[in-house]
């Protein structure tokens, strides 16, 4: 399929190493609404930057490893290391944040919990990360499961005939050396954090369930919601009603022999989701003794020319980036509350929409954002110089795409999937992100395809949008950044921008850096005056851009970066936050603020 899309051909060797590294399983879906034993919690670690764990002194790999988790067998016995007396680390959580010593580690931490299961006849149980950055090596018992690539998706094996009834272990070899050839590559504008930054759990399923369902509106239809469901184990054949009580809805669909059945159907007086009215729906879909039970939302997105059509009205996307940091510690969000400080913040500038930068967030992050009405961009971090003609690194890509779609194509919040971000123009590129952008399309074709693009040809005091990455595009994200990294913030106002494309473009990134509490002239750098004039002089530049439909600025918080060490100033912080990381907000808050302010009465 994705060949067909015009993704590069995989040669055999790379499409096994690919498969080799992929899950056991494949992703099960909606997991916080499955019944589950945590697995978050203390764990014990131990810390490998030779990964002697792993490797014999000859350096290949041992069969008798860490995840073995051995003990002595008498007082003479050599072991050389021990779990049970090892330091500990919370799970979920960045270990950078949890132990001075590791703030800067790059390299492999094993993990290890014990726990207690009791078998339940008829029941099959998954062991699920949300994300474990960037790659792991899970071991059951001391016997492997397998592996995953990729810092940001969640991961499942299957695991009922490995478990034992008692006492179990698991032990993850969790590896963030960056690579040139990974996804992210080595170069990013943000923290490595590694780890077990997400929750683990035991999911438990009854023998025959519903793995995955997809339930939306039908793109271009207001009432007809439309879909699919995956159902696995020996019953999958069985009829399943997939229904919508309060809407008094509901259809029966028979499974082919793979589990899998198309539904369709018009649902009378639906109430749409969107920003102000962020009704959401109880939606089942029973197959035999499992009953898949989620909140969802329904709304249609469409563009038309240069407008953006939520539920058929033009928008203005009222946005703000934000990554995943959590305020105060600024490590990796690991409670939902930090998720939710996010979102108000957000929501307190006026925002209807932010984007996920530069990763898959947390699952919780979009939930939240659907429970309070909050527009979503959600992207892969193919982030500036990817390795474009490498097939290995377009497996991966494509992996991560899919499995950031799959976890949420039932977010009503998440309007945009977006493929890359400030990716530099060439054949190879093209063809790398074109398949990306196929691949969306075929994956869920409900939603909008979009990319953080930059400006790539020069005129003095014109601005054009023509990167051929424009075509294959549904909304053209635009990152640029006048009066920071080219010309005076006055002269942003002057600036006259051309669109190539008949589509709708949001300024995906546009700001200025200040350190909080840093007072001085506005054309004095780092002043939160310097950073209020860039953004007082972008908005006159915005407000005379005919096509945007939207912006969201860099960014909401201060966050860490090791490309960022100016002394006294930086600090290994990325100074673009409307608030600092502790959460203090600097003066360009409540400029954005009244700005959007204005924004939402205009588009009323
Ligand atoms: C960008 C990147 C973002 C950086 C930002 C900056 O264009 O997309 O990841 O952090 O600029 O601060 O330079």
């Amino acid at each position: 399929l994705l060949g067909a899309l015009g993704a590069p051909a995989q040669p055999a060797v790379a499409q096994a190493t690919a498969q080799a590294a992929a899950a056991a399983y494949p992703l099960l879906t909606n997991v916080p609404n499955r019944p589950s034993q945590s697995l978050d919690g203390a764990w014990r670690i131990l810390i490998d930057p030779m990964e002697n764990g792993y490797y014999s002194y000859r350096y290949v790999p041992s069969p008798n490893g860490f995840f073995k988790n051995q003990k002595p067998k008498d007082k003479s016995d050599l072991v050389e290391y021990d779990f049970d007396t090892a330091e500990q680390l919370q799970v979920p959580g960045d270990w950078n944040t949890q132990r001075e010593k590791l703030f800067l580690y790059e390299g492999t931490v094993w993990y290890k919990k014990s726990f207690a299961f009791h078998k339940t006849a008829g029941k099959r149980e998954f062991l699920y990360f949300g994300a474990a950055n960037y790659d792991a090596k899970v071991y059951l018992n001391g016997e492997k499961l397998g592996e995953h690539t990729g810092g940001f998706t969640p991961f499942n094996f299957e695991v009922g005939d490995r478990l034992k009834e008692g006492e179990n272990f698991v032990v993850v070899k969790v590896d963030n050396t960056r690579h040139r050839t990974d996804i992210p590559t080595n170069n990013s504008d943000w923290w490595n954090f590694g780890g077990l930054t997400r929750s683990v759990q035991l999911v438990e399923t009854p023998e025959t369930f519903v793995r995955d369902a997809f339930v939306q509106l039908k793109k271009g239809s207001a009432d007809e919601v439309a879909g699919w469901v995956q159902v696995d184990g020996g019953a999958r054949a069985q009829p399943v009603t997939v229904s919508i009580p309060e809407a008094r809805w509901q259809a029966t669909v028979t499974p082919n022999a793979a589990g899998y059945a198309t539904f369709s159907g018009r649902v009378k007086r639906l109430e749409r989701w969107g920003p102000g009215h962020p009704r959401r729906y109880r939606v089942q879909v029973r197959s035999g003794q499992d009953t898949y039970q989620d909140s969802i939302g329904f709304r249609t997105i469409e563009t038309r020319g240069n407008d953006i059509l939520l539920n058929g009205q033009s928008v203005y996307l009222r946005g703000i980036c934000l990554h995943e940091v959590a305020p105060m510690t600024g490590g990796r969000v690991t409670t939902v509350d930090e998720d939710r400080t996010l979102l108000h913040w957000a929501q307190e500038l006026h925002c209807n929409f932010v984007r996920l930068a530069h990763y898959p967030h947390n699952e919780a992050m979009i939930r939240e954002a659907e429970r309070l009405g909050i527009l979503v961009w959600s992207e892969i971090p193919v982030y500036w110089t990817i390795e474009w003609e490498n097939p290995a690194v377009y497996a991966n890509a494509s992996q991560q795409l899919a499995d950031m779609i799959t976890r949420d194509h039932n977010r009503a919040a998440v309007i945009l999937w977006s493929v890359a971000n400030e990716t530099p123009p060439g054949a190879p590129r093209l063809k790398f992100l074109s398949g990306l952008a196929g691949q969306v399309r075929a994956l869920d074709p409900t939603r909008l395809v979009t990319g953080a693009l930059e400006i790539h040809t020069s005129e003095a005091g014109v601005r054009t949008i023509d990167d051929p990455l424009g075509q294959y595009l549904d909304v053209i994200g635009m990152n640029n950044y006048c009066g920071w990294y080219g010309g005076t913030p006055e002269s942003c106002g002057d600036l006259q921008w051309k669109n190539t494309y008949d589509k709708p473009v949001v300024m995906s990134e546009y700001g200025g850096g200040a350190q909080q509490g840093r007072h001085g002239p506005a054309d004095e750098r780092w002043t939160e005056e310097y950073q209020t004039a860039v953004f007082e002089n972008n908005f006159k530049m915005l407000d005379k851009i005919p096509f945007l439909r939207g912006a969201s600025p860099w960014v909401l918080m201060d966050f860490r970066s090791p490309r960022r060490p100016l002394p006294d100033i930086q600090d290994f912080y990325n100074r673009k936050g409307l608030l600092s990381e502790r959460g203090v907000r600097k003066q360009a808050f409540f400029s954005l603020q009244e700005y959007y302010r204005r924004k939402q009465q205009q588009w009323q």
